[in-house]
């Protein structure tokens, strides 16, 4: 069992990292107090500013740098989560990388929300949770999240206060992750203006402050990146569709479009998640474009989930949610 860091983590945080299955059977009781989530907002603020960068893209340090676990969507399965952090804690993977999406959809977005939140305040380093589209509480009022915390609370005055903490956590999350074998990880896929990675490190800290920007042009275009990270889906075909809106409501980029961002910024390959229509894993763009989904099974759409695995010799190999190696996919 992977030790606690000496840095100071209230009881409570370490007793439910120890042991999360035993809150699963508690349905409809909170396991923590108003004041316990609001210990957990300063602790994880605290933790993200231990790091540099670690709000919007984060560099993973090649320097430490072992062997990585990239997780896609579990979107509110803690089950899968469970799994998915057992060699993290059996020392296998010294590091964990998820790419959003942890709410909404699965019946245990709360728990399997906090307990991924607690694991990054124990390890800020070593445990990255990017934001993804669902980590939005427009969304979480359509799609389980918003339902599943009323039941938690049902007093709305304390109800406005979870959100109001889970909307701050959300807002200090990273966008994108590079890999020290450049991978670039992020939860849907590139913009629609291909950008320079030095743009997306401009989107404004906590995601709120864009009213402090006075150039315009700059404004929407860093609006515009904080979004379509989050949104954008790649269209395998031949046709350009630029101005083409996808499935979402978004945009789509292309196979070409995808050597230009890579070729730009000097990295080899995206690694993203966010549509289950794609399965647990697809090599989207030959050598270029991975999606890998962490969530199993899911409704009926995934029947086997993966997660994608970078080590520190170069090898990638495709896992399945027990760490069994599927496939290789470079090495
Ligand atoms: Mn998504």
């Amino acid at each position: 069992m992977r030790s606690f860091a000496n840095r100071f983590v209230p009881k409570f945080i370490q007793s439910f990292v120890e042991n999360p299955s035993v809150y699963l059977i508690m349905k409809d009781i909170s396991p923590f107090t108003l004041h316990q989530l609001g210990q957990m907002w300063i602790k994880y603020q605290q933790a993200t500013r231990e790091i540099s960068n670690l709000a919007i893209l984060y560099k993973i340090n090649s320097h430490n740098f072992k062997n990585l676990l990239i997780v896609g969507d579990t979107h509110g399965d803690l089950n899968s989560t469970l799994r998915i952090v057992q060699p993290f804690f059996d020392g296998k993977v010294d590091s964990l990388l998820f790419l959003g999406d942890y709410v909404d959809r699965g019946e245990q977005s709360y728990l399997n929300f906090f307990f991924l939140v607690c694991l990054s305040i124990i390890w800020p380093d070593r445990v990255i949770l990017l934001r993804g589209n669902h980590e939005d509480l427009e969304l979480n009022l359509m799609f389980g999240f918003y339902k599943e915390l009323q039941n938690y609370f049902p007093v709305n005055k304390e109800l406005q206060t979870v959100l109001a903490i889970i909307n701050a956590i959300y807002n200090l999350m990273p966008l994108v992750a590079i890999t020290p074998k450049n991978s670039v990880c992020m939860h849907a896929g590139i913009p629609k203006s291909i950008p320079p990675l030095e743009l997306i490190e401009q989107i404004p800290k906590p995601h709120v402050g864009y009213r402090l920007i006075t150039d315009k042009k700059l404004k929407k275009e860093l609006h515009d990146a904080f979004i379509q990270v989050r949104w954008n889906d790649p269209i395998v075909t031949s046709i350009k569709l630029k101005d083409e809106r996808s499935y979402h409501g978004h945009f789509y980029y292309t196979h070409e479009e995808v050597q230009q961002f890579l070729k730009l910024n000097n990295q080899k390959r995206i690694i993203r998640s966010h549509e289950d229509s794609r399965g647990g894993y697809q090599e989207v763009f030959s050598n270029v474009l991975y999606h890998v989904f962490s969530s199993e099974p899911y409704f009926g759409q995934i029947k086997k989930a993966f997660t994608i695995n970078e080590e520190k010799n170069g090898d990638i190999t495709l896992r399945d949610l027990d760490f069994n190696i599927e496939l290789k996919l470079k090495g």
